[in-house]
């Protein structure tokens, strides 16, 4: 497989985000959803900020209190043996286990806008902030899906009742329509085709499991966009593959001759991310018709093995032209990077499976 990363990689770092509290830093600007609007390709970035610590056995954890509209922080030392802080990413309290209690951080929507797809300019201010009770712990890992004029961007939000996916329409990228949450909890990696297919609109899904499941991706069908039924399991993890421990949609399903082609991240165990492939069937995207034997890009560059959580390439958008696919991807849950990958040569590295008879 040719990749061909681009030389301005990573495009957009923390370092070219201003925070949007002068107490805060910012740690992450990644896993962003794409969209082209008026000639411009537009990143709409996770951006992770935290409060600065002086202290380094001091950890604030921001919650938005959405009551008051503020922003709290909660203070935690390190040597309180109660929490488990070995994830940079959460605050674990031992006593409940495969939980967490808080983030490090929080997220919101922020957009980044170029006019050649390789040198962005982050906006000022941020697009999509925190609002609700259900985004409390902050709004992550948009996906945007244009149908018509009308562009929906939806994004998992985490509170302390549940992560789900809630979803937001714009036709300008400056006023939005809010319409809840379409994924109750748990839930994360919405992917909603571009099309009808035979009538219906069709949304990639993960719903986690607690009780039997594990992390999977599921399929589902609407009418509306808003309310989705007719739930179907449509891919599951592979023992002992790159996708052994848990796979979510990536970026927007694009129509090919032979399927629609989803980019989707797998990760193993141990938590390492990678992209690869599933194609399903043109008419009926249930079906799966051929997957990803091996990773079609697997962390590998400096920037994608290294940062605030290593060893991440994790898609939420791509542009396709032609036989071009324009993958931009969150490296390292710190950047965002791009590669140029060829569409025939994902379809024909892709392994296919067998009909039933
Ligand atoms: C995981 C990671 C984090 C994220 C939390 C809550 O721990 O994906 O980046 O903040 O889940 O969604």
């Amino acid at each position: 497989m040719n990749i061909q990363r681009y030389a301005e990689n990573p495009l957009v770092t923390p370092k070219d985000v201003k925070p949007h509290r002068d107490d805060f830093e910012v740690i992450g600007a990644f896993n962003a959803g794409i969209a082209q609007y008026k000639g411009e390709t537009l990143m709409l970035l996770r951006v992770a900020e935290r409060p600065i610590s002086s202290d380094p056995s001091v950890v604030k954890a921001p919650v938005y209190n959405a009551k008051s509209g503020e922003l709290e922080l909660i203070e935690f030392r390190t040597d309180d043996d109660r929490y488990d802080y070995s994830d940079p990413r959460v605050i674990r309290n031992k006593a409940k286990s495969g939980t967490f209690e808080f983030l490090t951080s929080i997220s919101y929507i922020r957009i980044a806008r170029s006019k050649d797809g390789h040198h962005f300019t982050v906006d000022e201010k941020p697009f999509i902030y925190p609002s609700n009770e259900q985004e409390t712990f902050g709004i992550e890992d948009p996906r945007v899906t244009q149908i018509g004029d009308t562009y929906y961007i939806y994004f998992s939000v985490v509170s302390p009742v549940g992560i789900g996916e809630s979803m937001v329409s714009t036709t300008d990228f400056v006023n939005t329509k809010h319409h809840g949450m379409i994924f109750g909890p748990d839930n994360k990696d919405v992917l909603i085709f571009p099309e009808k297919v035979n009538g219906k609109y069709y949304a990639l899904h993960r719903p986690t499991m607690k009780s039997i499941g594990n992390p999977e991706i599921w399929i589902a069908e609407s009418d509306n966009l808003l309310y989705w039924g007719n739930h179907k399991h449509l891919l599951g993890l592979r023992e002992g593959m790159w996708d052994s421990g848990r796979i979510g949609g990536g970026a927007v399903p694009f129509r090919t001759d032979k399927g629609w082609l989803e980019l989707y991240h797998g990760a193993t165990e141990d938590h390492r991310y990678c992209m690869g492939a599933v194609l399903l069937d043109l008419n009926d995207p249930t079906k799966v018709i051929a997957r990803s034997n091996k990773p079609v890009m697997e962390p590998e560059a400096e920037y994608e093995k290294y940062g605030f959580f290593g060893d991440v390439v994790f898609s939420c958008g791509a542009i396709v032209e032609g036989d071009t696919v324009k993958m931009f991807y969150g490296v390292a849950d710190t950047s965002m990077a791009c590669a140029e990958l060829s569409v025939q040569e994902i379809l024909d590295s892709l392994e296919y499976i067998e009909a039933e008879a």
